[in-house]
């Protein structure tokens, strides 16, 4: 059999190569409520397109990137055949040192520049920016406490108030209205933000909710935040997204956002029920925290 010369051989290698990263890209298992192969879980927030764009300009940058890196090797294989004699340097001359810092200077600020630019504009106006939820009159309040391996989520009923007698709790089973406004607008008054306060009373958990963007670690000790605006009716996964212990892929929870009229009728509900079986005495039960105030 007649062998391929260097040059093509080396073409196929890289043929091969490519078609066998698709092969695995394409052979991904589908995320939960996605609407194709190719993309993220279902986008259900009001401002994870914002995540959504920065990952994907991202991806347009790196497949260029490997485009320009493919079409340049190729050059390079076909140029550098038996006819060209072979030239060798060390790569350290002023020429090639400025050509390789020009290059990486350029990727550097244009691709991880528009990251790091974006996502502070994303993360001070929205994701970080929790005033912007607890001064909304319509916010809606859940305490997550995980623990090895599930995840109480309290509410703190019709008074308002944590830790008091009609707070109701449930497990792995977090429940939100439908919080886009009439207007479809975002940051109006009539949107209705979701606030977390979430802790741990083991080791560090990580609440993630993939189709709402967004996650936070539970640490033991610490109190920290989250918020989000749902705006499509269904049922997402809860996971957690720090190793966790043995039984870590137990963290499996259901998030359910709902019409408020529904939501308000559960939470009536809920409650009712709750105080029924309140216990005064009941330490460990009574795990609700005072309202962390920004
Ligand atoms: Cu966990």
């Amino acid at each position: 059999m007649k062998s391929l010369n260097k040059p093509m051989a080396q073409l196929v290698g890289l043929a091969t190569g490519g078609t066998a990263l698709l092969t695995a890209a394409t052979a991904l298992a589908e995320p939960l409520g996605s609407d194709t192969i190719w993309s993220l879980p279902r986008d259900v927030s009001r401002d994870g397109h914002r995540i959504d764009w920065l990952i994907q300009v991202t991806n347009g940058f790196v497949i260029l990137l490997f485009g320009i890196m493919c079409v340049w090797m190729a050059w390079a294989i076909l140029k550098h055949n038996s006819d060209h004699e072979a030239e060798y340097d060390h790569g350290d001359s002023r020429h090639h040192i400025a050509v390789a810092m020009g290059i990486s200077a350029l990727i550097f600020f244009v691709v991880d520049g528009n990251l790091w630019f974006n996502s502070t504009i994303d993360v001070n106006t929205v994701y970080w920016n929790f005033e912007l939820a607890e001064k909304s009159p319509n916010v809606v309040r859940i305490e997550v406490n995980a623990h090895q391996w599930a995840w109480d989520a309290r509410y703190a009923g019709p008074d308002g108030k944590f830790g008091t007698k009609d707070d109701f709790v449930t497990l792995n089973d977090v429940r939100v209205p439908m919080g886009l406004g009439a207007d479809s607008k975002p940051n109006t008054d009539d949107d209705v933000p979701v606030s977390m306060q979430l802790a741990s009373t083991d080791v560090i958990h990580s609440f993630y909710l993939p189709n709402l963007r967004i996650k936070q670690d539970a640490v033991p000790g610490m109190i920290n935040r989250m918020w989000f605006v749902a705006a499509k009716k269904g049922e997402v996964e809860i996971g957690c997204a720090q190793h966790c212990g043995v039984h870590h892929y137990k963290m499996k929870g259901i998030l359910t956002i709902m019409e408020p009229a529904d939501f308000q009728a559960w939470s009536q509900h809920m409650s009712e029920q709750a105080q029924l079986g309140y216990d005064a005495n009941d330490a460990e039960g009574n795990w609700g925290w005072k309202w962390r105030e920004i």
